[in-house]
């Protein structure tokens, strides 16, 4: 089993519920179990500013899927959740990214790895070292140095 860690991310249509589904959903995947939930996290959006405050979270996977198979069920998960794609950054029902896969690095169009934006968001890294220590992250350093060097900071950790 490879060991893979998902971005959560939502802003419209109760992002908590949306969320919260999406946990049961990724453990019932074909040969795939959540083994770790972070809290969820608010912040403000990053992009552009007239759409709905977000909430992230971080789950940590135990798949057999490969990394473009997984991308293909997660993008599947995001369909069923009504995510509809207009602009770059808009406002989302559900947003599943593929953050980390073992320590493989990977920079195809359609599968970047890690993930590029990670070292840039708080909202990603908060949850990522809540249940992944300070894990490093292949070719960028220890998340905690990303985050102690991350432009902006408005993620805070909710009930
Ligand atoms: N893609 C490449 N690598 C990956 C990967 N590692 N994981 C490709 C997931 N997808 C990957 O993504 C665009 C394409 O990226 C996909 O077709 C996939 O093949 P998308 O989800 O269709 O488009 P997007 O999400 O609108 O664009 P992008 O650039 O991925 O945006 P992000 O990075 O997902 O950011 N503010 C707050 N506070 N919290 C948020 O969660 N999220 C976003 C979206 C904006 N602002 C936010 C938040
Ligand atoms: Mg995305």
């Amino acid at each position: 089993m490879s060991r893979a860690w998902i971005g959560l991310g939502s802003n419209l249509e109760e992002p908590r519920h949306q969320i919260e589904t999406a946990w049961s959903e990724l453990d019932s995947l074909p040969e795939t179990n959540v083994a770790a939930c972070s809290s969820l996290y608010a912040s403000k959006p990053m992009g552009p500013a007239d759409q709905p405050d977000y909430l992230n979270a971080v789950a940590l996977l135990e798949t057999a899927l490969e990394p473009l198979r997984l991308l293909d069920a997660l993008q599947a998960l995001e369909a069923r959740h009504g995510r509809v794609r207009r602009r770059r950054w808009g406002p989302r029902t559900l947003d599943l990214d593929l953050l980390l896969y073992d320590e493989r690095v990977v920079t195809t169009p359609r599968l970047k790895l890690p993930h590029p934006g990670i070292g840039e968001r708080d909202f990603v890294l908060l949850p990522l070292l809540e249940i992944a220590g300070d894990i490093e992250i292949p070719g960028r350093g220890r998340a905690s140095r990303l985050l102690a060097q991350c432009p902006s900071r408005t993620a805070r950790r909710i009930e």
